[in-house]
This record gives structure tokens, sequence and C-alpha cells, in this order.
């Protein structure tokens, strides 16, 4: 346990991850400073008694007098009062890197563009039901420092590019980057090779190292000294293998399920399974128990989630396809025989969306642009495509359309952050419309 006593602390953002420094902090007799640049930050309510706060802007004469910053994900480390207080030589960090610095239980790392959530929680359902004590947290939603309350054998944090760039304590037991695509290049404007450099890090002094052989860019800079597994599409130490009686997941030479046999579908779906396993087999759970999860897991909510279907229409929610590869990933696993009506909008987080423009060119796709970012959506394929203020519009336009065999999707390739609260309250929204105006409408 470090002891943080009489240190000045200053946290930045009240979020999760601000709210849990505080705690953390307060439960080792430290009273830390807070600040949130947002007026009204969310917490507000929840801030413990007698802790200092400034809200609407960086104090930037606050970070300078301290001694040690807790960084939230959400904050740019180019913020000019950052740069400032590194340059005073003062310690800037963030919640992982408070966790790892208390912990020597083993961990297990995922990072990616997509697929973290759904490795995360097959890695952790697989240790559960090997009946190990299991502390799952960080990007996923419950911040990391919040899993110390509960004693666990395993951790299994997914970790976000941003949360990776204050981090540098992580030794972890087998740490992955499931697949590198453009996201977030807000924040990284020297481009994906930025972004890639932050998600690296979670290689830094892990034990093992799982790549993904179809993904170069997941490929540390130095292969030497680094015990690593690969998982693959046909190559790789986990790949598929095409059968005659259909395709099967094969590790380390050995045939383990047909496909067929999983919930999940959709080729990236049984790469994450690969990756699970992979990830399993480094901690050494027998294999029985992974079998047995990759069998039983039907997925995530609002990943590209069957939500409604009524006379013969379905309606998927994919609502957490908050980039470019994750709605090319979507729109490659669907199987339809009517007319795709394709939802798309949002915060495109400054992407190129060019690459969505080869998959809007199949025959019988109508495209529906909303959201901050529609009028760059809509020129992709502007034949096929209507523009609306808002994901609701569309919807009730949608619902006068279509027919028997169609499928409506909601897989918007943007962050939902300027129309919603988040992905889960847009792929609510979705959900209630879906059910709502196809019981009025047909
Ligand atoms: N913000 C401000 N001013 C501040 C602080 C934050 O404007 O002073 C803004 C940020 O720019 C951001 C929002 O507030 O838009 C939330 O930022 P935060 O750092 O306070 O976030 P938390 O509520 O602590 O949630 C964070 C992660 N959020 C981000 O990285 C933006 C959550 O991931 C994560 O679940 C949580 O910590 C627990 O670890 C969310 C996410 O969208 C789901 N992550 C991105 C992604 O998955 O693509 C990286
Ligand atoms: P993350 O936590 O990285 O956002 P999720 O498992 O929550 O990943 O999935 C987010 C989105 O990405 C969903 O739309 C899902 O269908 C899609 N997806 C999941 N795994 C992959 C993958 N390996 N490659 C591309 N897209 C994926």
């Amino acid at each position: 346990m470090n002891n943080y006593q009489g240190k000045k602390i200053v946290i930045i953002g009240l979020g999760v991850t601000g709210l849990s420094c505080i705690y953390f902090f307060i439960s080792r007799g430290v009273l830390p400073r807070v600040i949130d640049t947002r007026i009204t930050p969310p917490n507000l309510l929840n801030i413990p008694k007698n802790i200092h706060y400034w809200f609407g802007s960086i104090n930037t004469d606050w970070l300078l007098d301290s001694e040690l910053i807790i960084s939230s994900p959400g904050i740019n480390l180019r913020h000019p009062s950052l740069i400032a207080a590194a340059k005073a030589g003062i310690e800037i960090i963030g919640d992982i890197e408070l966790f790892c610095r208390e912990t020597k239980t083993p961990i297990i790392a995922i990072t990616g563009s997509n697929g973290k959530s759904t490795v995360t929680c097959l890695v952790s359902k697989i240790a559960r039901n090997r009946g190990w004590k299991v502390g799952t947290g960080g990007n996923i939603g419950l911040p990391a420092l919040m899993l110390l309350k509960k004693p666990a054998q395993l951790y299994v944090l997914e970790l976000s590019s941003f949360q990776l760039e204050t981090t540098t304590s992580l030794r972890a037991t087998a740490a992955t980057i499931l697949n590198i695509t453009e996201d977030h290049m807000e924040r990284y404007p020297l481009g994906i090779e930025e972004y890639r450099s932050a998600k690296l890090r979670i290689y830094n002094n892990a034990q093992i190292c799982i790549v993904n052989s179809d993904d170069a860019l997941t490929m540390p800079k130095q292969l030497k000294n680094k015990n690593y597994r690969s998982v693959g599409v046909y190559t790789g130490d986990y790949h598929l293998k095409k059968q005659k009686n259909g395709t099967w997941l094969q590790a380390q030479g050995k045939l383990l399920l047909n496909t067929d046999q999983l919930k999940l579908f959709g080729q990236h779906n049984y790469i994450n399974a690969l990756t699970a396993l992979a990830l399993a087999d480094a901690v050494n759970l027998p294999r029985k128990h992974s079998k047995h999860v990759l069998i039983s897991f039907s997925g995530l909510a609002h990943r590209f989630q069957l939500v409604h279907e009524h006379n013969g229409v379905r309606w998927i929610n994919d609502s957490k396809a908050t980039n470019v590869a994750s709605t090319i990933a979507a729109l490659g696993g669907l199987r339809r025989t009517g007319v795709l009506w394709l939802l798309l909008g949002g915060d495109g987080k400054s992407a190129n969306f060019t690459p969505l423009t080869f998959h809007l060119h199949t025959t019988n796709t109508r495209v529906y642009c909303f959201g901050r970012d529609r009028e760059e959506l809509a020129k992709l394929n502007p034949d096929i495509t209507v523009k609306t203020q808002t994901m609701n519009e569309a919807i009730i336009q949608i619902a006068k359309k279509v027919k028997n065999g169609d499928v409506v999707l909601l897989s918007p390739a943007c962050s939902s952050l300027d129309q919603f609260k988040n992905f889960e309250h847009r792929g609510l929204v979705f959900t209630k419309l879906a059910q709502r105006t196809s019981k009025c409408i047909l």
C-alpha cells in the first residue's frame, strides 16, 4: 500500500473515475482537491464533505501548487495547464496507475478499438466459471479502484488508450490489443500511430502478449524478449479452421468448438472468442470452463442485438458501434432478404468515414443520417440517403416504409454524446421507438 499522507493531490474530472479517486484517497486518510472544467459536472451531489472543488475551468494555480495530479481519461493531456504542470516536474497519472500501484493480484489487460467489452466479459465469465473470485472493471464501466474493495484472485481490466496514456506500473500477466482502427482522432492529432503508441503501452512488462496476426498494428514494436501468442482468421496460434462440417475454433493445434455451437455470430465475434480463449489459457484456466462459457454467452446488450421483431421486420440495436470499423463489422455479419435501413449518425470524433462508402453500395440499402456529423455521413452515398436532425425523426419515417424481410439497423459509426447521455441511452431510445412505432404504424 502506498503512503499518500501529507501529499497535495489534485484530481481532474468529477465523472465516475474522479469520484472513485476521491474515495480512494479518503480511505488513505488524504483529502484531495477536485477540478472539473464543466460548470455542473456529474456527481456534484456525491462529493464527500470537506473536499475542496473548482468547477468551470482548470485551476492552473491549484495544479502548480500540487505534488500529484490524477487526470481522468476524458481529459486531454495536451491542455496547456497540464503541460505547464508536467514541465514543473509534477507527476501526472491516472486511476489505472493508482490501481496498479496498490495490487499484486494477477491482471489480464484488454485493449483494442473494438471488442474490448465482449472479450473482457468472456474472460471474466470463464474465470468465474472455474470458481475464481474475479474483479472486472476499467473502461467497461466500473472504475478500477472500486475493485480494491473486494478480495480477488484475478483482475480483468478493459483499458482505453486514454487510460493507458497515464499508466506506467501495469505488469499484466496477459495483455492483448484486439485490433487497431481509427478512433478518437480528436484526441490524437498526429493520427493513428499516436493512438497506437498509447495502446502499445499495455504490453510494457506483460508476461504474455496476445496479438492479432491479421493486424500488424497490434504487434509490439520490438518482438525481442516478448512472450507472445497470436490470434487470427486463418493464421496464428489460435485461428478459424474450415472443415467439412463447418468452421471451428482451433487452439494451439487442437479443434475446440464448431462455430455453430456459439450463440455469438459474425467473424469478428469468433476472433473475440479465440482471443478470450488465448487469455484464459495464458492464466491456466482449464479449457472445459472456456468451452462452457463460449457456448452459453449470447453477447452484451447494444452490440448487434436483435431488440424487436414485428411483421417480419427485424430491428437491431448496435448502438455500441461508435467507430467506422465496428459498423463495417455489423454490415459484414448481416443476413437479410429485404431492404436494409441503416441509421448512421452522432459525433464522428474527427474520423474519416470514407471506408464505409464501399459497404453502402449494396443494393436494397437506405441510409438515414442524423446528429452532429449527418452532413459528412450523407456525402458517402447521397443517392440512397435521407438526412434528419434526430434519430427519432429517422425511425418514425422508416417505420412507415418497412416491409417483411427488412432489417432496421442502428450501427451509427459515431459516439452518441452530441444527442444522448451515452451509447446505452441511444440504444434504449432506439429499442423503445422500434417497439412503439411498429405497434402504431404497422
Ligand atoms: N470532461 C470534461 N471536463 C472535465 C472532465 C471530463 O469536459 O473536467 C468530459 C470528458 O471530455 C468526457 C466526459 O466528460 O467527454 C467524461 O469524462 P471522464 O474522464 O470524467 O469520464 P468518466 O465518467 O470518469 O468515465 C471514464 C471513461 N470515459 C472516458 O474515457 C471518456 C468511461 O469510458 C469508463 O467506463 C469510466 O471512466 C470507468 O473507467 C466510456 C468511454 O466512452 C464508456 N470510453 C471511451 C471508449 O470506450 O471509446 C474511451
Ligand atoms: P468495445 O468495448 O471495444 O467498444 P464491444 O465489445 O463493446 O467493444 O463492441 C463494440 C462494437 O464493436 C459493437 O458494435 C460490436 O458489434 C463491434 N465489435 C465487437 N468486436 C469486434 C471486432 N473484433 N472487430 C470489429 N468490431 C467488433
